[in-house]
């Protein structure tokens, strides 16, 4: 496959200025006929170079010109799609072309999901559709005509519908009008039988939007949720950003096969069913969470993305870390702030670190790729989003806004680029971030060495900061980057201490030299730092402190992130000894103060319980090996096995104490402060379950059989299945099963809840699974559910000492790639990290993957990632 470079990109030869689309829909042979109004582009040059047109798999039948049918002389059927010689600057284009959505399995362009069409295009599926300049710098007025057999009556696409009617033949047809301009990856079409739920919005300027989501008839009564997050994000987006909506209508569809969440094309999302749909008896809190966060996050994109879009695919993080930031703060302010926060960070130390580590690893704005699908990652989302993050922190909220609304304003109607947001950042607020670019374009998670030394005589106190970044492919040296660190001083009393003479007890430090220094005065005794409160910048933070410092943060910290960030620490720490005596053969022992300050926090009846929830989590198996020099995973399962078991144990009062208190019968409600006490209760569960003593298993087992809700219904049953005995656990699988079976989505979390499992989801139990009727390898969702959740949750069965998990997913991805390579090259990665295994390990690691490499012609996704993993 050829690399494509950001230093080659070149303007769009010719503009398309509207794009008549019609669909005949047959399931083998569906009838495409595009009608272009080409014109040259005057920016790119004289002349009247050859049309390219992107095409992918389609059987091309006509090509007119002006009413003209041109002869095949004149254009060519081209690897990369097709070339038409061009004799005028302006002229209209006419291509026939014929496409098979039944045999789509790769979920990219038209395909069919159930007897239902729908599309995907982003990033370069239209091409799979028909011939067209498939980039994003090309933005089009389209009007697309869907003619379908009546046993669809719903036929959908972008904008306004301005026709609808019958055919001769008795089929029927309806005609959508958008009039906004946009590049093709926002198209969409969709026509199945479905049913509706209706609901309208009144926009802050008074305007009517009409808000309908789609799906089949039996989930109708599964979309309020969504639609009562629709509009909180709707409102938000008037009220923080100025933003409101700009058609007449509104349409979410619910799809069953989709290769990620959900897509933001214009006027008509298309939802992954798995994020729109929810009911109380189905669906656990979670779930509620990520539906309000996506469903808000896609109608972000109105604005970010696709009023402004994007100039090429490098400059991708311009509009997912934009709109990532955009829901990330709309979900603090939905819910808790510091519970959002800390779910995030996790993510990011975890996988986003990993990915910034690894063969893969690329700045926010890659500078290459070979497959567009593949940088879809977390340092391009998540990453991107923690960058837009530490410029709303230096320009505070009012000055980002300002930066905002120029954005916007400069940027309605076009294609733009990284630079050009940030030069809105700039000259709203007359800032300088020339080195602040460099996140944009270096890759590597920078480390910040910490220390300090308080001078008593004085009374001053000197913050010393030094910052490095690790080599990553391709980028052995890296300037230093402008790193805002949010500091707080705590005094012995634990109070927050004034930074400056304008009383402030919080400063963010410009971190922007290889070593610089911070000097504070006026303390009576050596103040504590408290660092990178709400972690205000994508790095590590090393700094020296004791465990006694630890619990003083844990109790004390003003700011909730870096109380639970302490208590982290703590964590890792005691983990770390435990590992290091496992590995020596000694009695393992845990540290009795992190038990008691464990206890301390169950017992701290002012925190949220959600934060509480939290802050008694130990960190993952996978946090625990990023943040390892070398991985070794028996030493890491067995630790944190040991450090579950021993604080489940040391607790059990208070733990029954909590669960008694937050055990209550009563309806359920999606809301902020029931998700927090569900959530502390059912960590409390766990961890009595932990101990495997039979009655906190019977407590288990009645909540199972009791709950009325499937948040505690699914927690009780992941505890049984954790800590229970084979035979019960097998009854209640089976209850659930039998129960839930006519539910998609609640027989996937079966699968995941299993396969996840380390005790309960052992390799053969998984092959079953994988043999099991509702299992479908053509479908993601079901992959992830069973695939996915052992390769990626299933740390302890993953990592079996024979070689034996890793073997059994590179023979998985071996056989997605022939149908949904996307699937296949996201599925391959917990395989591409085989170097930072201990040697054994990892020498069966890499095998796998060399196996993959050596069984076939890869397609360009999965290739790009397993040819970089293996160099
Ligand atoms: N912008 C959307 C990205 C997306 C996507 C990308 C590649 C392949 C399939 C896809 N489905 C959706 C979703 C988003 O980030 O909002
Ligand atoms: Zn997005």
């Amino acid at each position: 496959p050829n690399t494509v470079y950001l230093k080659d990109y070149k303007l769009p030869e010719y503009l398309i200025d509207s794009t008549k689309l019609h669909f005949e829909l047959q399931p083998k042979g569906t009838l495409v006929k595009s009608q272009l109004k080409v014109r040259r582009n005057p920016a790119a040059g004289a002349g009247l170079p050859p049309l390219l047109l992107d095409g992918v798999e389609l059987e091309l039948l006509s090509v007119s010109i002006d009413g003209q049918l041109v002869p095949a002389s004149r254009y060519q059927e081209i690897p990369a799609g097709l070339s038409i010689e061009v004799e005028k600057p302006e002229f209209e284009l006419e291509i026939c072309n014929r496409i098979s959505p039944e045999n789509n399995t790769s979920l990219e362009g038209l395909y069919l999901s159930n007897g239902m069409y729908c599309t995907q295009c982003e990033a370069e599926g239209f091409r799979k559709i028909t011939y067209y300049p498939d980039r994003p710098d090309v933005m089009s007025k389209f009007t697309t005509t869907i003619v379908a057999p009546r046993q669809y009556p719903v036929l959908l696409s972008n904008g306004n519908e301005i026709e609808r009617g019958a055919t001769e033949d008795g089929r029927h047809f309806v005609t959508w009008e958008d009039p906004f301009a946009k590049p093709a990856y926002l198209f969409a079409l969709v026509a199945g039988d479905l049913q509706r739920v209706e609901d309208s919005y009144t926009t802050a300027s008074g305007r009517q939007v009409t808000l309908q989501i789609y799906t089949e008839a039996k989930n109708i009564g599964k979309c309020a949720h969504a639609m009562r997050s629709l509009k909180k994000a709707m409102r938000w987006d008037e009220e923080v950003y100025g933003r409101e909506y700009d058609l007449d209508i509104f349409m979410i569809v619910a799809v069953d096969h989709f290769n990620m969440g959900a897509m933001e094309n214009k006027g008509l999302n298309i939802f992954n069913s798995a994020c729109v749909l929810a009911s109380p008896e189905t669906a656990t809190d979670a779930t509620f969470q990520r539906i309000e966060a996506i469903v808000a996050h896609e109608y972000f994109h109105n604005w970010s993305g696709n009023r402004v879009t994007c100039r090429d695919w490098f400059q991708l993080s311009l509009k997912e870390g934009f709109t990532v930031f955009r829901d990330a703060e709309f979900s603090a302010d939905m819910n808790s702030r510091a519970v959002k926060r800390i779910e995030d960070v996790s993510l990011l130390r975890t996988q986003q670190f990993a990915e910034d580590a690894g063969p893969m690893a690329h700045p926010v704005r890659p500078d290459s790729y070979m497959e567009i699908s593949n940088f879809y990652t977390l340092t391009v989302y998540e990453k991107g989003a923690e960058v837009v993050r530490m410029i709303h922190t230096l320009l505070g909220a009012e000055g980002f806004r300002k930066g905002s609304d120029l954005y916007f304003d400069r940027h309605d109607g076009q294609a733009v680029t990284c630079e050009d947001f940030v030069k809105a950042m700039e000259d709203a607020n007359g800032v300088d971030l020339t080195q602040f670019r460099r996140w944009y374009s270096q890759a590597g998670t920078p480390v910040l060495d910490v220390t300090d030394s308080y001078d008593e005589a004085s009374g001053s106190y000197t913050l010393t900061v030094r910052q490095s970044c690790p080599p990553t492919p391709g980028q052995k040296e890296k300037l230093p980057f402008h790193i805002p660190l949010a500091l707080g001083l705590l005094s012995a009393e634990g109070k927050d201490l004034p930074l400056d003479e304008a009383g402030n007890t919080q400063l963010v430090l410009p971190v922007t030299e290889a070593e610089q220094t911070f000097h504070f005065s006026g303390f009576a005794e050596k103040p504590l730092p408290s660092l990178l409160r709400g972690f205000s910048a994508p790095v590590k933070v090393r700094y020296d402190y004791s465990s006694e410092q630890l619990l003083f943060l844990m109790r004390n910290d003003s700011d909730a992130f870096n109380r639970w960030d302490a208590g982290q620490r703590l964590a890792f720490a005691a983990l770390g000894q435990l590992q290091k005596d496992y590995r020596n053969g000694k009695t393992l022992q845990l540290q009795p103060e992190l038990v008691e300050a464990y206890r301390s926090v169950l017992r701290n009846r002012d925190l949220d319980p959600a934060l509480v929830a939290k802050m008694l989590a130990l960190p993952s198996e996978q946090t625990l090996a990023e943040e390892a020099e070398r991985i070794d995973a028996e030493a890491i399962i067995e630790a944190r096995k040991f450090a579950r078991h021993a604080l489940a144990e040391a607790l059990k009062e208070d733990l029954l104490e909590s669960y008694r208190r937050l055990h209550k019968d009563k309806p359920y409600s999606p809301e902020a402060a029931d998700i927090a006490e569900r959530s502390l209760k059912n960590t409390c569960l766990d961890y009595l379950c932990a101990t495997e003593d039979a009655d906190a298993l019977l407590l288990a087992q009645q909540q199972f059989d009791k709950a009325a809700n499937m948040t505690d219904c699914a927690a009780a049953l992941a505890a049984l299945v954790n800590y229970g005995n084979e035979t019960d656990v097998d009854k209640s699988l089976e209850t659930f099963y039998e129960r839930w079976k006519v539910d998609t989505q609640v027989v996937e979390l079966w699968f995941s809840l299993q396969s996840g499992s380390a005790r309960w989801g052992t390799l053969e139990r998984v092959q079953t699974l994988m043999a099991h009727p509702a299992f479908e390898l053509k479908n993601p969702n079901k992959v992830r559910a069973v695939i996915g959740a052992f390769a990626n949750r299933n740390f302890a069965q993953f990592h079996r000492t024979d070689g034996s998990g890793f073997e059994f997913v590179a023979q998985q991805v071996i056989a997605l790639d022939k149908l949904n390579p996307q699937i296949a090259a996201r599925l391959v990665i917990p395989l591409t990290r085989w170097k930072k295994y201990s040697s054994a390990l990892g020498e069966k690691m890499r095998q796998s993957l060399e196996s993959v490499m050596q069984s076939g012609k890869l397609s360009a996704d999965l290739y790009e990632v397993v040819s970089k993993s293996l160099q």
